[in-house]
C-alpha cells in the first residue's frame, strides 16, 4: 500500500480526504493544528511547513504528497507569504530532496477567479487570480511546472472549487466538488502513470459548471455527482442582490473582500 502525506490535514478538505482515502492508502496526516478527528491507523505528524526542517521531516519516506497546507481563503499578506509561498516552496523542495516524485497540488478556482461567469475556461487559460490567496495558488502551479520540467517531478494540479457534502449557494452550484468526486480525482492524481505536469479542475460534473474539464476527463475522471439535483433548494434560499462585481466574476466575494472567514465549514457530525 502506498504511503501518502496530506499536509493541512486538519482542514475541511483534508478531513474529507482522510475519511475518503482511509484503508486505500497509508495516510500520514500533517498540520500545525491538532486533528479534530483522528482516524484509526492514520499517522499524525505536527509540522510548521514554513520551516524547511519540518517539511523535510514529514516528506521522508512517502510515495506521494497532497499539499493542502496553508491559508485556504483570502488573508493578510504576511500570513499568505509564510504559509502559502514559503510553505509551498519548502514542501516541493523537501519532496525533491527526499526523492518523492509525485506531488498533488490542490490549487483553487481563485487562481482564475477574475474570469467572468459567462465564460467557459479550460486548463490552458492564463491565470487571473482574484486575491492574494489566488496569487499564492498561481505561485504553486508555477513552482509545480518548474519542478516537473527541471527535476522530472510528477505534478498534478487540481483547481478546486468548493468541497462540501452539498452545494451551499448559487455560485457553488457551478464549482461544487463532492467528497467522493474529490477522492476519485485525487486517486487519479496518485495512480495515473506518466504524469509530468497537469492542470485539471476539481469540480463535480455540474450542469452549471463554467469549466471545460476535458483534461481531467482525458485522464479518466468520471464525476458521479452533479449539483443540479440541489439547485431548486439552493436557489430558493438565495438572497437577491449582492456586490455586482462579486456576481460578475467566477471568484465571487474573493474579488472584493480583503479577508474571508471560512465560507463553507464542515457540518457538525452527530456523536455516535
Ligand atoms: C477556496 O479556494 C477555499 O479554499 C474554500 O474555502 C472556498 O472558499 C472555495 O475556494 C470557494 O470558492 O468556495
Amino acid at each position: 500500500m502506498k504511503t501518502v502525506l496530506i499536509t493541512g490535514a486538519a482542514g475541511d478538505v483534508g478531513t474529507h480526504l482522510r475519511r475518503e482515502l482511509a484503508g486505500k492508502y497509508q495516510i500520514r496526516a500533517s498540520d500545525l493544528r491538532q486533528l479534530k478527528e483522528k482516524l484509526k491507523g492514520q499517522q499524525f505528524m505536527r509540522a510548521d511547513i514554513s520551516k524547511m526542517s519540518d517539511a523535510l521531516r514529514i516528506t521522508r519516506g512517502v510515495d506521494a504528497v497532497i499539499h493542502l497546507g496553508g491559508y485556504s481563503v483570502e488573508g493578510p499578506w504576511e500570513g499568505i507569504l509564510s504559509a502559502n509561498i514559503v510553505g509551498c516552496y519548502n514542501v516541493f523542495e523537501a519532496a525533491r530532496r527526499n526523492g518523492v516524485k509525485r506531488i498533488l497540488f490542490p490549487t483553487s478556482n481563485h487562481a482564475t477567479g477574475y474570469y467572468r461567469r459567462d465564460q467557459t475556461i479550460d486548463h490552458r487559460v492564463y491565470p487571473k487570480p482574484d486575491s492574494r490567496y489566488g496569487v499564492s495558488k498561481v505561485f504553486g502551479e508555477a513552482l509545480g511546472s518548474l519542478y516537473a520540467d527541471k527535476y522530472g517531478m510528477e505534478v498534478f494540479c487540481m483547481r478546486i472549487g468548493n468541497v462540501n457534502p452539498v452545494p451551499i449557494d448559487k455560485r457553488r452550484l457551478s464549482i461544487w466538488f463532492s467528497p467522493r468526486d474529490l477522492a476519485q480525482l485525487v486517486t487519479i492524481g496518485i495512480e495515473h502513470p506518466g504524469i509530468r505536469f497537469e492542470i485539471v479542475y476539481g469540480v463535480s460534473g455540474n450542469t452549471r459548471s463554467w469549466y471545460d474539464n476535458s483534461n481531467a476527463i482525458r485522464l479518466g475522471y468520471k464525476p458521479k455527482d452533479n449539483s443540479e439535483a440541489y439547485a431548486p433548494e439552493v436557489l430558493r434560499r438565495e438572497k437577491p442582490g449582492g456586490d455586482p462585481k462579486a456576481e460578475m466574476f467566477q471568484g465571487g466575494i474573493f474579488v472584493v473582500a480583503e479577508d474571508i472567514p471560512n465560507p463553507a465549514p464542515l457540518p457538525k457530525r452527530k456523536k455516535k
